[in-house]
Parts: structure tokens; C-alpha cells; sequence
């Protein structure tokens, strides 16, 4: 296969006419690649590696550190300021931006987390770091060191996941390719060009033991799919839900589908359980750029006006039709159109009550 021959570093070059700054975007690039490389070793390496396990402290998002949350976090942040060429770098598990003292007018800002899924580590399922780039913007409104833009002016988002084989999967704003860690060169071959994430599809991955908290529109699109082939969409649905939104977003890129952590009641004054800045948005452009949609429901998440560096919200991405399809019914629900629910199954009639 021809794109075998290619490697993620001479993709890059490659590519270079398309981005504004070619040699400091190269050289980020390869900073965060080889934080990638240094985190999967650590994740195969497992138990003899001595990584596994809690640590006692907590992160900003009040969760409990893993030994490899915090290393990985290290690893991200020495990699990025090396070369001084970010002079913001935000991440999940630090409260504060990380400025570079060096070159405080280094070109990027760089919002990641740096070992997503986390929770799946010690059981050794599939996890994944997320990193979305921006040009660096100073914020003269505020004493805020860095603007925030929506997600639509990202220079580039992408994700490495460290599942039976490492991958890592890039868009720079001209599509979503995908790259397969070769263990012998030690390189990341070009595996995956053009990514197309097919418009209609049978899989949805939500999770379900947050059912009582959801709200009417996702409650009526879940309910559909599982009436199946009986029900209104007139076919049987699959689901699957890894706990990791790299493993189960990389699968809809791969073979379609929706994913879906919408905003529910369980905790009402949290917008969601994901987070914009390096969860949400970094998905989405490399969804949009793969021919998916991704939406809070009523907005497109890439047009979202960020208002701080740890905000969640709601997330629904995936296969374009799907997306659509829950769009509408966050529509009709806004609008009163709450709908009658008649079970396929047994003739039931209940009506989903409005609200947020
Ligand atoms: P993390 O960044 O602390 O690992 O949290 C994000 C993860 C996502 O990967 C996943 O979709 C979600 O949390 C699962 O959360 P839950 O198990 O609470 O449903
Ligand atoms: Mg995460």
C-alpha cells in the first residue's frame, strides 16, 4: 500500500504549504509526538512498569490522580516547553494555565489532557491523550493570560490512542488522517488517509446508567434504537460504550456511528461531564473534518464561545445523519412538540415532559 511508505514527520513536511508557520508547527508537532511514543511505552509496560495505581491527591476537576494522569502530565508539559514555542499550555489536570517564562510570546496555545479515560488504566482497557492547538492571542480585555477562541479556529486537533495497537489520528483543518505506530522503525505510519465517517450507520454509545438523568430528547432517540427493527427507525442498533472517549470516538471515525454525554440532571449544576477546551472541541474538528457533525444539541460545539479554561458541555458527535436526527429533537422540544411515545413492544403511551 502506497500510504505505507509515509510517515507521520514527512506527512507533516509534506503538508507544510498549509500551515501559516511551517518549521515551528513541524516542531511542535514532533513535541507532542514524542510524548505520545514516551506515554504509550509507560501504558504497555503496565504493572511491571510501576505506573499503575491512585495517587492521593486530587485534580482540579476534584477526581483522583492515577500515578499515570500525573506522569503523563509531566511528560505533555516537558515536551511542549522545550522548544519554546507555546507560551500557553492548558491542561485537564492543572487549575491554572502553564505559561512559558522563556518565550512568553512563543506562537501556540495548547489545551490537552493528557491521559483520557484514565479510570479504564488499571484494568487495562484502551486510553488516549487529546490535544487541540490554537495560535497563541493575548488577552488585552482581561487579566486572563491567554484568549479564548471557539474551537472553530483550532490550527490543528488530534488524539494518540494507546489501544492494542497506537495510533495517532490528526486533522490540520484539511481532513482527518490516521496514523498506526510501527514498533520496528518506531515511527507512525500513515495508515488511515482521509478519514470518512460514514453518514448512516446502526451504533450509538452512550452511558446507559445515566438513563434516569437524561433528558426528553435523548431519551426519545435512545428509546428508538432500542425498539429496533419494530419501532419507529425500522432497523436493529448496536451499542458500545468503552469509558474512553479517544476508544469510543475513534470508533464512530472508524466505522460510524454516535457518541453521545449530553448535559443531564445527575449533577444540575454541571453542563455535561466533558470538557470543551481539550475533550470536546479537539473531537470535534476531527469529526467535522471526517465528514461527521458534533453539537451540544442545539449548538454546534465548534461555535461555542469558550467562557473558561475547564468548562464542560454537552457533547453528540458522530455519523452526520444521527447528529441531525437529535438536533431535531432537541428542536421539537424547545418548541413544545413534546411526542407521544407508543411502545412497539407493549401499546404503552407516556409523555416525555419538557425540560431542560
Ligand atoms: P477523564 O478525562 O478524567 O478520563 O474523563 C473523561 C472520560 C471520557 O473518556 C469518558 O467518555 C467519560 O469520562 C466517562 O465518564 P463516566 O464513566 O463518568 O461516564
Ligand atoms: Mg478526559
Amino acid at each position: 500500500m502506497e500510504t505505507e511508505k509515509i510517515d507521520l514527520s514527512n506527512f507533516l513536511l509534506k503538508n507544510s504549504t498549509s500551515y501559516e508557520d511551517p518549521k515551528s508547527f513541524v516542531e511542535l508537532m514532533m513535541g507532542i509526538i514524542d510524548a505520545s511514543n514516551l506515554i504509550s511505552t509507560l501504558i504497555s509496560n503496565g504493572e511491571i512498569g510501576g505506573v499503575l495505581g491512585n495517587l492521593p491527591t486530587t485534580n482540579i476537576q476534584g477526581e483522583t490522580q492515577k500515578k499515570l494522569d500525573v506522569l503523563s502530565n509531566d511528560i505533555f508539559i516537558e515536551a511542549l516547553l522545550k522548544n519554546n514555542l507555546v507560551s500557553c499550555l492548558i491542561s485537564e489536570e492543572n487549575e491554572n494555565p502553564i505559561t512559558n517564562e522563556y518565550n512568553p510570546s512563543g506562537p501556540y496555545t495548547v489545551f490537552f489532557d493528557p491521559l483520557d479515560g484514565s479510570s479504564n488504566i488499571d484494568v487495562n482497557v484502551s486510553v488516549g491523550s487529546i490535544f487541540s492547538i490554537f495560535k497563541y492571542k493575548k488577552n488585552s480585555d482581561s487579566n486572563d493570560i491567554v484568549t479564548l477562541d471557539p474551537g472553530r479556529e483550532q490550527i490543528a486537533a488530534g488524539y494518540a490512542l494507546y489501544g492494542p495497537s497506537t495510533m495517532f489520528v490528526l486533522s490540520t483543518g484539511k481532513g482527518t488522517h490516521g496514523f498506526t505506530f510501527n514498533s520496528d522503525s518506531k515511527k507512525f505510519i500513515l495508515t488511515h488517509p482521509n478519514i470518512t465517517v460514514p453518514i448512516e450507520t446502526h451504533e450509538f454509545s452512550i452511558n446507559t446508567s445515566n438513563e434516569r438523568f437524561w433528558n426528553p430528547p435523548i431519551s426519545r432517540y435512545i428509546k428508538e434504537c432500542n425498539d429496533g427493527e419494530i419501532g419507529e427507525r425500522d432497523k436493529n442498533f448496536n451499542m458500545r460504550w468503552t469509558g474512553s472517549m479517544v476508544a469510543d470516538v475513534h470508533r464512530i471515525l472508524m466505522r460510524g456511528g454516535i457518541f453521545m454525554y449530553p448535559k443531564d440532571s445527575k449533577v444540575p449544576e454541571k453542563a455535561g461531564r466533558l470538557r470543551l477546551m481539550y475533550e470536546a472541541n479537539p473531537m470535534a474538528f476531527l469529526m467535522e473534518q471526517a465528514r461527521g457533525a458534533a453539537s451540544t444539541g442545539r449548538e454546534k460545539l465548534l461555535d461555542i464561545i469558550p467562557e473558561c479554561f475547564h468548562q464542560r458541555i454537552s457533547v453528540i458527535m458522530g455519523s452526520k445523519e444521527e447528529v441531525d436526527r437529535v438536533i431535531r429533537y432537541y428542536a421539537e422540544h424547545d418548541d413544545g412538540k413534546d411526542f407521544e411515545y407508543k411502545s412497539p413492544l407493549f401499546k404503552e403511551r407516556s409523555l416525555f415532559q419538557k425540560s431542560d
